[in-house]
């Protein structure tokens, strides 16, 4: 699969918190590799780096970028704050964390008061990796071949479901 714009500029943007995100948002590049989705990856902290924040999200729209995709862990304000900033679609991952294990994380993100909407994924490297799908989702829209790759990867998924099911049964036969 090799979907790429005309000049191959990132189509999506992958914003961490902390390099301690890296890990799981693997996940998420990989994903959006796989469907031949240009993107970029950048660590960027809303509290500790908040004039790039600002930067980041002011221009998002001019530098051709689609969607961002924020992922943030703890007290995780990343992605409304660039949702804040933006007209494009912010889709949230919240991180795992070591105190509360992501429970924080997610509702810091998904409680966001009206107005200003994050759309926001599951804890972890599920999230990541629907947050790299939704995307995908929202850019098929306009976009026949990738619109034709969801579906075969929605039916790959569908076979292996299925093959694993007939294994089971074969197993248990008695
Ligand atoms: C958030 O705080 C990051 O997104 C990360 O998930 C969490 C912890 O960051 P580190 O202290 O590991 O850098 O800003």
């Amino acid at each position: 699969m090799n979907h790429k714009t005309a000049q191959n500029s990132p189509l999506v943007a992958i914003v961490m918190g902390s390099k301690s995100d890296y890990e799981v948002m693997k996940e998420c590049s990989s994903t959006l590799k796989a469907f031949g989705v240009p993107h970029e990856v950048r660590i960027i902290s809303a509290h500790r780096t908040p004039d790039r924040a600002y930067a980041f999200a002011s221009e998002a729209e001019a530098q051709g970028l689609k969607i961002i995709i924020a992922a943030a862990g703890k007290a995780a304000h990343l992605a409304g704050v660039l949702a804040a900033m933006t007209i494009l679609p912010v889709l949230g991952v919240p991180m795992t964390t070591s105190d509360l294990g992501g429970l924080d994380s997610l509702l810091s993100m998904v409680q966001m008061p009206a107005g200003i909407p994050v759309g926001t994924t599951a804890i972890g490297k599920a999230g990541a990796k629907n947050a790299a799908l939704l995307a995908v989702a929202i850019l098929a829209t306009s976009d026949s071949h990738l619109r034709d790759e969801l579906k075969n990867y929605r039916e790959r998924m569908r076979a292996e479901v299925e093959a694993a099911d007939a294994e089971v049964r074969e197993d248990h036969l008695v």
